[in-house]
């Protein structure tokens, strides 16, 4: 086991790892920006080290600062969070040549999954269901016309390099096809450097659900259920539950088994998501994540598991602690994310924390870098808590979540929390009937936004 693990990463996500390291007897070394010297990570870890001015790029984004860092230290291994390095095959590839550990699955592997072709491609020969298109990229706006009165309208053209939704066109009919294929090919190239697109018939209302898989790199890969986030804000999760309130136990089993006997084969190591679209009882695969995500705690709260514990297990090259017989679901778990933002248009709100109180008892967990006093920098995103519920069911999970969100004080700064009182009135929220557009309608017709 490592003696000392580098956290290449900031906020909630960098304390999370650290607790983790904590339990395990493990060493802590938190790096940190100019803007951060006050951050909670940097006074909760082992040791620090300032990697550079404020800027991402600058800081938490640069590879040799991050590298040296690891040898000031003396650290073995990195555990990069998510965002920032975490999906950069290039670093993956740097760490290993120095002889350090990188703490998540293969440079290979993410270049495989990091781009949407090649990891559609992957998935369908492992038998993955996937969302009926071309096979592969299309090369020209001919070809594009000819997949589209094969598969029929409406279609979606994504760039193959895309992500956060850029770089994706909906074409309703044939007319609109032209249009659509020029403005993904320009996004992605714009945005990513590379136009090459593929094309996908459009589900009109899907539920965004997905699965979370775990493997320990030697053929051995488990599947811990799926969590609906169907709840986005232009492609921002901002509630998540697990269980799926749609997904029955057969389903559930099915897929998963599908989706663990996939990473199996590839010889996956580390946590996992795989995305899907759910659509009339069918799984559509679109994307999988090679990184721990940010809704990871849901998936905790009704397995009972650490996810950080395992990452760091099999990077040491030691077996998971659980099997799929020992992985049953206990309850429902629910997170909020809570963003430094000022409704109704969720514009970026930095600032001083004048009061903080985080919520407790039983069935809240609160995954938050804040404290009373901390001044919220303005150069990275808004996260600034996760609210995550457990109860023996979704009512009970619901009416504590209300009830937490009540004991909570974020006082200095705006904040989503308004959001998910607001949310807790809805019917459609109680009886779990929403889908990947529910989010945004709703915001439409009850906050005023520009
Ligand atoms: C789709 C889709 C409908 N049909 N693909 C959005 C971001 C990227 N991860 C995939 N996305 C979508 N792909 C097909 N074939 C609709 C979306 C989509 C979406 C997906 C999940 C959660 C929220 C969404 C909001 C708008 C569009």
């Amino acid at each position: 086991m490592f003696d000392k693990i580098l956290i290449a990463n900031r906020g909630e996500i960098a304390l999370r790892v650290i607790r983790a390291c904590r339990e395990m007897g493990i060493q802590s070394v938190a790096v940190h920006s100019t803007a951060d010297s006050d951050a909670m990570h940097v006074r909760m870890a082992d040791e620090s080290v300032c990697i550079g001015p404020p800027s991402g790029a600058q800081s938490y984004l640069s590879i040799p600062a991050i590298i040296s860092a690891c040898e000031i230290t003396g650290a073995q291994a990195i555990h990069p969070g998510y965002g920032f390095l975490s999906e950069n095959a290039n670093f993956v590839q740097i760490v290993e040549d120095h002889s350090l550990t990188f703490i998540g699955p293969t440079a290979e592997h993410i270049r495989v999954m990091g781009d949407k072709i090649t990891a559609k491609d992957t998935m369908k020969e492992l038998g993955v269901p996937c969302v009926p298109g071309s096979d592969g990229g299309v090369p020209d706006l001919a070809a594009a016309k000819k997949i589209g009165a094969e598969i029929g309208y409406p279609v979606i053209i994504k760039a193959t390099a895309g992500g956060g939704g850029r770089g994706m066109k909906v074409a309703q009919t044939a007319d609109d096809m032209e249009q659509a294929f020029m403005t993904a090919r320009a996004e992605g190239k714009a945005a990513f450097g590379n136009d090459e697109v593929y094309i996908e018939k459009y589900l009109t209302t899907p539920r965004h659900i997905e699965i979370q898989v775990f493997g320990d790199g030697k053929g051995n890969a488990v599947h811990l259920g799926e969590r609906d986030c169907s709840l986005q804000r232009r492609h921002q999760k901002v509630f998540e539950e697990a269980p799926g309130p749609c997904i029955t136990p057969e389903e559930r089993a099915r897929i998963g088994k599908t989706c663990a006997d996939a990473v199996a084969k590839i010889n996956y190591i580390g946590a996992g998501t795989i995305e899907f679209l759910y659509e009339n009882g069918e799984f559509y695969f679109i994307e999988m994540n090679t990184r721990l995500q940010v809704e990871h705690p849901v998936t905790e709260g009704i397995f009972g598991v650490d996810l950080v514990r395992e990452q760091i297990r099999v990077a040491a090259g030691l077996p998971m602690s659980f099997g799929q017989d020992d992985l049953t679901i206990n309850g429902h778990s629910i997170e909020v994310r809570i963003n430094a933002e000022k409704l109704p248009n969720f514009a970026p709100c930095p600032g001083k924390i004048t009061q903080y109180h985080a919520p407790g008892g039983l069935g809240v967990r609160m995954d938050s870098a804040l404290y009373d006093g901390y001044s919220i920098p303005p150069y990275y995103d808004s996260l600034i808590g996760k609210l995550i519920v457990h109860g023996r069911d979704r009512p009970e999970a619901l009416a504590r979540l209300s009830r937490a969100l009540g004991e909570l004080i974020v006082d200095g700064v705006d904040t989503t929390v308004p959001l998910f009182h607001a949310l807790l009135e809805e019917k459609d929220i109680h009886t779990g009937d929403y889908n990947i557009h529910w989010l945004e309608k709703w915001l439409e017709t009850n906050l005023v936004s520009g």
